[in-house]
């Protein structure tokens, strides 16, 4: 869909009775069409109107107008309040296409305020970030992106990457010129450079879970407790726990906030060697939930359980020993042990899945999705290449990895041409002669 110079019209409120019903008509002809059905000269910005639906029915609306560029599409846009009646809604919508206007398709008011240049890309997924949240953190991180947070954040790394490559094709292009840069220097900028974009990196992956809820999936041996867990997190009973080993089959959702997170966990059929086939089948599905999870939590009774369990490597895993009511256990290293029946510990396992999210304040949170998420890492695989070994051998290599690594990003915001980074080269170090 790409949006046209028609004059559109939609319900912007959401469908069925309710109090107020909000339409909403942009485009030139928004203000002539409605002053047609009035038969008014509509001068104010806010007016009460006789809106006649038929030849008997009229309806007193609220129009709101206002005046392009002034406007959440950037242009003329007259949002038409009426009673919360869908019958209501349908007519005045009729009358608007009776005159000329077309019906909007979904999204297309914040497509016309980005290709107005009123709200950039993100901006523009930021909006439907805000309509979707459910939590206060996502609701927290899709206004902060909304306002351009996202962009800010974004610059800075930007910056700092271009810093570093001013360095690098310095020392390429005038290493015959006498420049004061030695590869020591490169070293420690670049390792100060790469801390730098991990952390960036970490806090950009759980804005993206914040996001669109953090997913938790549960895995263990059978009889383990993880329906009990999940059960006593949630507070409700949302899984059935019985003694028989393998009583989960089917992946069971729930969800939950914790400390303003919305949690989605997964409960998962219990791991283990079976001939039944639909036991087998629900294993499957235990190992699917896998993949997605943001946090995956290991929940065994003995610690020996931990090693027949599909770890991936590169996720959040919490090992978790349950079941210390029934006695001591050893617990491995950076492992919990709690009871899920008495729930002892469980705070501590509570604190274990916010840790992450916690350490970034209010202001830090971003809505981070999946495309944005995508670039980010794999400009961080680009800087993550570049070892003192290769700096040392090949700065050519390592200039390449860095403008690589500015290119991607660039493709979320603000991408550099080269004479621009000509120009920083020469401006930073004054090689005009
Ligand atoms: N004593 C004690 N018993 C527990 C605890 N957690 C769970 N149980 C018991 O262990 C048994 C199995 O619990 P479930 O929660 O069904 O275990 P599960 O891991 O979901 O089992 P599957 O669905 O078969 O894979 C039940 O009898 C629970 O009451 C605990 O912390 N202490
Ligand atoms: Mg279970």
């Amino acid at each position: 869909m790409l949006s046209g110079k028609e004059t559109i019209v939609a319900c912007s409120s959401p469908p069925g009775r309710g109090a107020i019903s909000t339409i909403r008509l942009s485009g030139d002809k928004a203000v002539s069409i409605v002053n047609k059905i009035t038969k008014n000269k509509l001068e104010k910005k806010i007016c009460v109107v006789k809106f006649p639906l038929d030849d008997e029915l009229y309806e007193k609306c609220v129009l709101t107008i206002f005046k392009s560029p002034n406007s959440y599409t950037g242009e003329d846009l007259v949002e038409i309040s009426t009673h919360g009646n869908p019958l209501i809604v349908e007519k005045v919508i009729e009358k608007c296409l009776s005159l000329g206007a077309k019906v909007a398709q979904p999204g297309e008011f914040t497509l016309r305020a980005y290709l107005n240049n009123k709200l950039s890309l993100d901006q523009s997924e930021a909006v439907i970030e805000i309509i979707n949240a459910n939590s206060k953190a996502s609701l927290k991180a899709a206004q902060n992106s909304l306002e351009g947070g996202l962009k800010v954040k974004i610059s800075k790394v930007q910056e700092k990457l271009r810093d570093t490559r001013v360095l690098i094709e310095t020392l390429i292009d005038f290493v015959d010129e006498d420049v004061e840069i030695y590869i020591e220097e490169v070293i420690s900028k670049i390792n100060e450079f790469k801390d730098f974009y991990r952390s960036f990196n970490e806090d950009m992956k759980a804005c993206c879970s914040i996001s669109s809820d953090v997913k938790v999936v549960v895995i263990g041996p059978p009889n383990s407790g993880k329906s009990t867990l999940i059960n006593a997190i949630i507070g409700e009973k949302v899984s059935i726990v019985d003694e028989k080993q393998g009583t989960t089959r089917d992946v069971v959702t729930s969800s939950c906030l914790i400390n303003g997170i919305r949690f989605v966990f997964k409960d998962t059929a219990g791991i283990r060697k079976t001939s039944n086939k639909i036991e087998e089948e629900g294993i499957k599905l235990s190992k699917k939930a896998l993949k997605s999870a943001d946090i995956v939590i290991y929940l065994a009774e003995k610690e020996v359980q931990f090693k027949k369990l599909p770890v991936i490597k590169g996720k959040k895993n919490i090992f978790v020993l349950n079941k210390i009511d029934l006695g001591e256990r050893d617990v491995p290293i950076g492992g919990i042990a709690i009871s899920a029946k008495t729930k002892k510990n469980l705070k501590l396992l509570k604190d274990a899945l916010t840790q992450n999210f916690l350490k970034l304040n209010q202001e830090e949170l971003l809505s981070v999705n999946m495309r944005h998420l995508r670039l980010i890492n794999q400009a961080y695989k680009k800087v993550a290449l570049i070892s003192p070994n290769l700096i040392s051998s090949n700065l050519e290599l390592v200039a390449e990895n860095l403008r690589s690594s500015d290119d991607l990003l660039g493709k979320i915001y603000d991408p550099i041409s080269s004479d621009d980074m000509l120009g920083k080269i020469f401006k930073k170090f004054c090689i005009g002669k």
